[in-house]
Formats: structure tokens, sequence, C-alpha cells
């Protein structure tokens, strides 16, 4: 396989927070309505999920639904988990803004310094954990619907002192996320859509396209050997097998009625003590 370095700072890690769906998924925001989310088939593929990410060596700290917030499931948006810190987002949508605070006692627990990116009044300062793509040797960031430029600035001035490089990049139009159309598989090895890696912001890495048609699959993760994709893209699954990945394949149809996928689910990191 490629890339299975022990240690690699983008995709080994000890811990996983989740936290379940509630009633109030029926809420969740989405771009184009697909018709109402399964409360009880979204919760039996959550526990498939967090099989998963325990089965990759995960401790998993599964939160429980929070009502007010019907995408609070989402729990990537609302921080960035690095080693040397955690950073509380600040999400684009208003009706996730309280999503920030919620998450901030979860990681308190785990982290000595925790951040957070600030209102900047006339409504900027916004950033999304989706928009948020961490490499070995940086961090993507792409401006979005959700992430605006001031966000970026602020979560570089914050991880710049921790010696990580922050790169704005552009989500295509019409896409929630900048990884709802990518996925680091290794250190030198993002999973992309065409349209996505056509812009040119992963020139110098390893490029695996996913299958045309399966555009749904490139949000995926690498947790420590494993990569956690939905199941239902059969080509893009073959093509990831072939390259040597050890793929789990976890349903996803309710959530991505909620435009949410794999990295959405959970935030990733690594304590050692
Ligand atoms: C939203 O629109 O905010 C949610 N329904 C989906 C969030 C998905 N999150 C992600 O891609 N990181």
């Amino acid at each position: 396989m490629v890339g299975t370095t022990l240690g690699a700072r983008s995709f080994t890690f000890s811990h996983a927070i989740t936290r379940k769906p509630g009633q109030s998924i029926t809420d969740g925001l989405r771009a184009v309505d697909t018709g109402a989310p399964s409360l009880e088939l979204m919760e039996s593929h959550h526990k498939d999920y967090v099989a998963a990410l325990k089965s990759a060596g995960a401790q998993v700290v599964e939160l429980p639904a929070l009502e007010q917030f019907p995408d609070g499931l989402f729990v990537e948006d609302a921080a960035l988990c690095l080693r040397e810190g955690a950073v509380i987002m600040r999400p684009g949508a208003p009706s996730r803004l309280g999503e920030s605070a919620a998450i901030a006692p979860t990681l308190l627990q785990f982290y000595e310094e925790v951040a957070m990116i600030e209102g900047l009044g006339q409504g900027s300062g916004y950033i999304e954990g989706g928009d948020i793509l961490v490499t070995e040797r940086e961090i993507l960031v792409g401006l979005s619907k959700r992430t605006d430029t001031m966000g970026v600035k602020q979560l570089r001035d914050i991880v710049s002192r921790w010696g990580y490089t922050v790169r704005e990049v552009v989500t295509p139009r019409g896409v929630l996320h900048f990884k709802t159309d990518c996925s680091l598989l290794d250190e030198e090895t993002i999973l992309s859509t065409r349209k996505l890696s056509n812009s040119g912001c992963f020139d110098g890495y390893e490029i695996i396209h996913v299958a045309e048609g399966e555009e749904a699959a490139a949000n995926t993760i690498r947790f420590n050997d494993l990569v956690i994709m939905p199941s239902g893209f059969p080509k893009t699954a073959e093509i990831l097998d072939k390259a040597g990945y050890h793929v789990r394949e976890i349903g996803n149809s309710e959530c991505a009625k909620l435009d949410g996928g794999m990295s959405c689910l959970s935030l990733r990191f690594s304590r050692f003590v």
C-alpha cells in the first residue's frame, strides 16, 4: 500500500468524536430536497460508522444527539483538531452557529489549547471544518458559501503558531464543502473528483479520481490503516482496493439526503496520554 508510514500526523489518530443523530434530523439543511431522512436507518448507519472507527483503533467519544441542532451530528464542521491544539470553527450556516459552543466542553477534556474563530462584524469571519483538508505538508481551506477569507485568515494566524502552512483554495461552485469533493488517502495521495482537481489545487500530489458518475464517493476518511467510504460506489471502491487501500464501506443514504458524508460525521485526532 502507498504511504503506510506509522505516525503520519494527517491520518494517524487515536481518538474520534461523533454525535448521535436526533429526531430533528428531518430539519437538517440540504441543497436539494430528496425526501426526509429516516432516523432509524441513519442510526443504523451511524453505528456501523462508529464500529468502523473502533476497528481502525479509535477510542470513540459518542456524544448524545442535540435536538436544537438538526445538523449537529456533522461534528466535523464545528472544530478542527490538530496534535498541538484544537480550533473551534464559526459555521457559516446561521442554524449551525451554536454547534461551536456545544462541542467546546468535549475538546477541553482533551486539549490544553483550544482556540476560537471570532466573528468580525459585517457578517464575516466564517469557517466550517468541511472546507478544511489537512495533509502531511499543509492545510488546504476551500472558500465556499460557508467559509470566507476572514475565517481562513484567522485559522492561519492560529495554526501558524503550531508550524502549519495554510493554503486558501476554492470549493467548486455548487459543491457544499471543499471535502465534499476530496479526501486524503495518504501522505502524498488525494482522492478527488475531476471537477475539483481540474482547478489545479492538488498539483504536486498524487491524485486518484473517483469513477465517473461516482462523484459522491469522494468524501471518505483515512483513519490509520482504514479508508472508510460510503457504500454504493463499486467502481471507486475497486479503484481504491486495487491501489492497495483497506476499504470499509458504510451506508450513507440518509446523511446524503442532508449533503453529509464520511468526514462530516467525526472529528479525528491523536492524544497520547
Ligand atoms: C449542512 O448543510 O451543513 C449539513 N446538512 C451537512 C454538513 C456536511 N458536513 C460536511 O461536509 N463536513
